[in-house]
């Protein structure tokens, strides 16, 4: 059979095609100093969330993202943060984001290695960005109550940004954005780690679903009046949709579990 194959050796026709591609792009990424050697293991733990919750963007999702949208737009200064992982696989949709919602990008990683900056700043400027913050480590200011490589940021960007917008986190840093007084956004495939509990606005769904459908949400609430865009952000509560998340992992389990049954039943003498 002649079938179409990328570069990767993956034919279209694979059941698994689009995720075994974005394996993919994450190893090359790690190759290049894109993704930190750790950023392979986290992808993993995302891909097995996804994983049962049906690998699609559910109802929960788009509301948090409309509340997420719209809390961007009234922003004063909003910041979208960038790590490896977030850069490899969607650089092009972060340089859209940023500028539909007037929203600066700045680099902010958990493994601080020669060379890592330098590496993410190209492949964002490859995707048409203009500014990014984060590249000048001499000039960083540091958050006193984040232990981690994270506290070091820069002066005009997460240090005086009253929203921030979070992708694939690593737990402590939303606390201690949270102590700062800021409003933080986070996008995380699992719904009850640190980051997802702590965050103001938490969107359980893949990073790689997200950014194009926020940017979808973005041209749609630019045309919203502050009144409809308060009404969006005060109608969300972050609780009851973790909660209406965990339920739509229990009954897809629940789903499986039954489906398996049936096949195991009428696959039995086999
Ligand atoms: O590039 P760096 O140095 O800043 O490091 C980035 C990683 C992601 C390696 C670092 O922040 C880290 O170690 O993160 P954790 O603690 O593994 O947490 C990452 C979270 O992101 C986990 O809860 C995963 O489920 C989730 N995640 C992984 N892939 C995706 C995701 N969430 C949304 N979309 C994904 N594609």
């Amino acid at each position: 059979m002649n079938e179409n194959k990328d570069k990767y050796q993956i034919p279209d026709s694979h059941p698994r095609a689009i995720s075994l591609r974005t394996r993919h792009k994450i190893i090359e990424g790690m190759k290049n100093l894109v993704v930190a050697e750790a950023g392979l293991i986290a992808h993993g733990r995302g891909e097995a969330f996804d994983y049962i919750f049906g690998e699609r963007t559910n109802p929960p999702a788009i509301k948090a993202m409309r509340a997420a949208v719209a809390t961007l737009i009234l922003a004063e200064r909003p910041i979208i943060s960038v790590n490896g992982n977030t850069a490899i696989l969607t650089s092009k949709e972060l340089v859209e984001l940023s500028e539909a919602l007037n929203s600066k990008l700045e680099i902010n990683l958990f493994y601080r290695k020669e060379g890592r900056i330098q590496a993410i700043r190209e492949i964002l400027e490859l995707a048409g960005a203009k500014e990014i913050l984060g590249l000048n480590e001499d000039m960083m200011v540091e958050i006193e109550e984040l232990e981690s490589n994270r506290r070091r940021v820069d002066p005009q960007g997460i240090n005086i940004a009253d929203v921030v917008f979070v992708p694939l986190e690593d737990g402590d840093r939303t606390e201690a954005l949270k102590k700062k007084g800021k409003t933080v956004i986070a996008v995380d495939l699992n719904p009850i780690s640190r980051t997802s509990i702590h965050a103001d606005i938490t969107i359980v769904d893949n990073i790689t679903r997200v950014l194009p459908k926020m940017i979808e949400i973005t041209y749609e609430l630019k045309r919203y009046s502050e009144e409809q865009l308060k009404k969006i952000i005060s109608d969300y509560n972050n609780k009851r949709n973790i909660q209406e998340m965990l339920d739509i992992i229990k009954n897809y389990i629940e789903n499986q579990k039954e489906d398996a049954f049936k096949f195991l039943n009428n696959n039995i003498n086999i």
